[in-house]
Order: structure tokens, then C-alpha cells, then sequence
């Protein structure tokens, strides 16, 4: 028998409130973007466990190399993927991992990107359900990844499409959903409000200033957000940095 979804899910989400280190950005943007930044899935992973995240979210082949350094520390196997090498300007998230492949080597949970509003919106949807039906075999929760997309979109951060991605993911089945910082609390609690599942918020760019950080997580947590699943703002950082940036950030998410 498989371990319920319910269970899985709270091993990560334990007061059901989540920090999590997202990693997917070799995949996204490519190393050259990084220069000078270490993207070892070792050092990633030590980060992952001094900083005492709840989850780090990774592709397959990282989370094989990182196993054994993050021992119990729940893996989260992101299914779809892009490149930005891609000359398709209307951009779609392609399958690239299955759930049983993510389910054999342990991970507690999967996540895949919808860009919501794209014009290779359907080809997702249609991806989602495939996704959806393995989840629902192997009893996997989805963190699944709610972005605006499109040419109708003054910019990919605009509070309502936000508010609408974040939406219409909870609709389909998301399990939690994470998506992009509004940009304000007031904006970012109709965010929390429309979404019936957690939402945790995406960290965005590298900000240059840890307290400018920090605020951006008080903000949405005292607005309803269920946490934060980060990425640039903690590994681009020296390793002690981001080790003692995780560990302020885990202080404001569970206040423990
Ligand atoms: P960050 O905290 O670094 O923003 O990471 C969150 C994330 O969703 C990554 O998982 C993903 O690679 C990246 O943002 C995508 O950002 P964008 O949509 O801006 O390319």
C-alpha cells in the first residue's frame, strides 16, 4: 500500500505552513546566467539541510545525486520543465519526469508549472490531467506552480492574473499552490483569499538586501500565505548567508 497523500503532504507541511528551496533554474535559465554561483546538487542540498527547509524542490536528475546528503529531508521532483535555449516565444512546461520515476526514488510530493493565460494553454491542461491521474495512483500531492502567462498580460507580476492563475490552479487540482509575489500585501491577500488550497509565494529575482527579503515574507505571511518556496534569494547567496537567511525566514513562516 502506498502512503496516503494526506500523510505526505504533512511530513512537509507539518503545522500546515512550508519553507521550501526551489531549484530549477539551471533547467529555466541555464548555468550561464549564474556565473560564479556554485549549482552543485551537493552544495544546494547542504544548504537545503543546514538551513532545515521543509522540502526542496528539484529535478530528477538532482534528486538522485542529492539523496543521500538530504536523508529524510522531503524531495519534491519537478515533472515539467523549459529551457530558455527554446526559440518558442509562446511558452509551454513539457513533461519531462513521470510520477512513478519521482514516486521509486522517494519523493514525498511532485510539482509541474501551468502558464496560465499561454497560448499552449490546453497542450498544459491536457498535460495537468495526465499528471493528475499518475498523482492520484501513487498518492502524490501536487505543488504545482500557477503563472501568468500571455499576450493579453500588461506583465507576468499583474496582481489580477496572479489572483486568477493562483485560482484556477486550487480548480484543477493543485494540492498548494505556488505562484508570484503581487507586489503587495493588500493585492496578495485577494491572492489567498480566491485560493482555497495554500499558497506559498515564489522569491522572485535576487534582492540585493536580506531585510528586504524578510519583509517580503512577513508581508504575505501575515495576509494568509502558507509559506514560501524560494530559490535565488537563498543560493545565490554565500552559504553561511543563505544558511542564516533560511533559518530567519523559517522563523517568520512557523514561528518556531
Ligand atoms: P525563485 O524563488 O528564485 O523565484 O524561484 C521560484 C521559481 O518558481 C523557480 O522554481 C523557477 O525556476 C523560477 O521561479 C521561474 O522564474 P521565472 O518564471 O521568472 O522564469
Amino acid at each position: 500500500m502506498f502512503e496516503s497523500k494526506e500523510k505526505k503532504l504533512k511530513e512537509i507541511m507539518k503545522d500546515g505552513k512550508a519553507l521550501l528551496l526551489a531549484f530549477d533554474h539551471a533547467v529555466e535559465h541555464g548555468p550561464s546566467v549564474y556565473e560564479g554561483i556554485d549549482l552543485s546538487p551537493e552544495r544546494i542540498a547542504r544548504i537545503a539541510v543546514e538551513g532545515k527547509v521543509d522540502g526542496i524542490i528539484v529535478h530528477i536528475g538532482v534528486a538522485k545525486k542529492i539523496k543521500r546528503v538530504v536523508g529524510k529531508l522531503p524531495i519534491i521532483v519537478k515533472l515539467t520543465a523549459r529551457t530558455s535555449l527554446s526559440t518558442d516565444e509562446n511558452q509551454i512546461q513539457q513533461i519531462v519526469t513521470s510520477v512513478k520515476e519521482a514516486r521509486d526514488i522517494g519523493a514525498k510530493a511532485i510539482a509541474c508549472t501551468i502558464y496560465f493565460g499561454s497560448d499552449r494553454e490546453a497542450e498544459m491542461f491536457k498535460i495537468f490531467e495526465e499528471i493528475k491521474q499518475d498523482a492520484n495512483k501513487y498518492k502524490m500531492p501536487i505543488f504545482g506552480f500557477a503563472y501568468p502567462r500571455g499576450k493579453k498580460l500588461k506583465s507576468k507580476y499583474d496582481p489580477d492574473a496572479i489572483r486568477y492563475a493562483a485560482r484556477v490552479g486550487a480548480e484543477i487540482g493543485f494540492d498548494v499552490v505556488k505562484t508570484y509575489y503581487t507586489g503587495d500585501k493588500e493585492s496578495f491577500s485577494k491572492v489567498v483569499k480566491d485560493c482555497f488550497v495554500p499558497v506559498l509565494v515564489a522569491g522572485g529575482p535576487k534582492i540585493s538586501e536580506e531585510k528586504d527579503v524578510l519583509k517580503i515574507v512577513e508581508d504575505v505571511m501575515s495576509v494568509g500565505a502558507a509559506g514560501v518556496a524560494i530559490g535565488r534569494n537563498i543560493w545565490m547567496r554565500k552559504d553561511e548567508e543563505a544558511v542564516n537567511l533560511l533559518k530567519e525566514i523559517r522563523r517568520i513562516v512557523h514561528k518556531w
